[in-house]
């Protein structure tokens, strides 16, 4: 919490310093509004997991279109690794267990990882 000032009286003195006449400074309590940290939710290559069952991955849980969904694998193709999108810690907890899971279910090797922006 941090007491900030939001008016100042004029206190009428003409130098622009404040002078002690009983004028008053109020202020308020304004709790601080903090940015969450955000992750990277990634993707990992790999030799076995069929391309067409990555872009699903894309639509299914990251709401890319066919078009981002294709872009996204490509390049976790091509660099190895890539990202699908950035979330709170818990969003991207819950990303990452749903792909994991999913690509157990079909017996595919598929990796997915967060990381700390
Ligand atoms: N390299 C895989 C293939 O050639 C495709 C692939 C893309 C796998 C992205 C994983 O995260 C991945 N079938």
């Amino acid at each position: 919490m941090i007491a900030k000032p939001i008016l100042m009286q004029d206190d009428g003195n003409e130098d622009g310093n404040r002078a002690n006449r009983g004028t008053s400074v109020i202020t308020r309590t304004q709790p601080k509004t903090k940015r969450p940290n955000l992750y990277r939710v990634l993707l990992l290559n790999d030799d076995y997991t069929p391309m067409d069952f990555v872009i699903h991955i894309l639509e299914r849980f990251f709401q890319k279109d066919r078009e981002a969904a294709t872009r996204i694998m490509l390049h976790v193709h091509n660099h190895g690794v890539g990202e699908c999108g950035v979330f709170t810690y818990e969003v991207a907890e819950t990303k990452v267990s749903q792909v994991m899971d999913f690509a157990r279910q079909h017996q595919h090797p598929l990796q997915c990882v967060m990381e700390k922006k």
